[in-house]
């Protein structure tokens, strides 16, 4: 029978609460043990791009996406390769699928129809490793480049390929699962295909951030890394465990990172960039 002291605790906690063990709530930057990665298919220049940066070359994207997967190993990941789909030439950028946390995995709608399709092996990869996956369903569309974790919140850009039913529907699995989120408007601003194009989060209540982004009113209170003007691209990187995989050519923010004291793995990402691709979107850490 429970006491009276129980049914108070359930009366004001909510359930999730209840059955998350206490270090599910404490603020702390998840560990990954491993990635999800796609080799990008031969017709990968085939895909989207709003950038005027050339056409990839195929061979040497190969060898970029090899160090990337090799940098991920580094950083104490095992990698999950997926084949190449020719179905969908934006395969590569697995990130955009899927949103994966220590608790949940959600299964994204990606804005873009031609990619539309790419969720479906996403979500029987994704059913060996999770019990349970949620969906965001149409009219919902949302990217995971979208979507920027920061410890127990989530920041949801709402975007070209995200948009408010897409948004709420996440925030709204994510807060089954204890997580708080809000939602970020960067449809005005130039230049961003997604959130996580101009914002990272490095760790210690740090968040990487570009001009465009920095007045956001969601950060204050973090310390901000800004961007330099023409390091944009940058602004893309991804904490993995002890290690900063960020990209390169940028050697002001480069320095930045150095001096305060993060662990960098550099990598070319320049056939990736040409189709508006960053790091984070290469994989999907869990
Ligand atoms: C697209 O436009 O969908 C791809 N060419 C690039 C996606 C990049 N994804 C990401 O930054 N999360």
């Amino acid at each position: 029978m429970p006491g009276p002291f129980t049914v108070q605790l359930s009366l004001v906690i909510p359930p999730c609460f209840i059955l998350l063990p206490l270090s599910f709530i404490l603020a702390r930057m998840p560990m990954f043990s491993k990635a999800i990665v796609r080799v990008p298919g031969e017709n990968f220049a085939d895909g989207l791009t709003s950038v005027d940066l050339g056409v990839p070359d195929f061979e040497t994207a190969l060898v970029q996406h090899r160090a990337y997967c090799e940098a991920l190993v580094r950083c104490g990941l095992s990698l999950i390769e997926l084949e190449p789909d020719a179905r969908y030439p934006d395969s590569t950028f697995v990130e955009d699928t899927a949103i994966l946390t220590e608790r949940c995995a959600v299964i994204t709608q990606p804005g873009a129809p031609s990619r539309g399709g790419e969720i479906v092996s996403m979500a029987a990869t994704l059913s060996k490793y999770y019990d349970k996956l949620d969906a965001v369903e149409p009219p919902g569309t949302i990217d995971g480049g979208d979507v920027c974790q920061i410890e127990n919140h989530f920041l949801i850009g709402i975007s070209e390929r995200t948009n408010e039913a897409g948004a709420r529907q996440l925030s709204a699995y994510l807060g089954a699962w204890g997580f708080t989120s809000s939602h970020v408007d960067i449809r005005g601003t130039a230049g961003l295909l997604h959130l996580k194009s101009g914002i990272s989060y490095l760790g210690e209540n740090r968040v990487l951030v570009t001009e465009a982004l920095a007045g956001e009113k969601q950060l204050e209170g973090f310390e901000l890394v800004n961007v330099p003007a023409g390091e944009a691209y940058a602004a893309n990187c991804i904490r993995v465990n002890d290690h900063v995989v960020f990209a390169a050519g940028f050697p002001t923010l480069r320095n930045k990172l150095d001096d305060l004291g993060y662990n960098v793995i550099e990598l070319d990402m320049s056939e990736f960039q040409k189709m508006d691709g960053g790091l984070s979107c290469l994989s999907l850490r869990f």
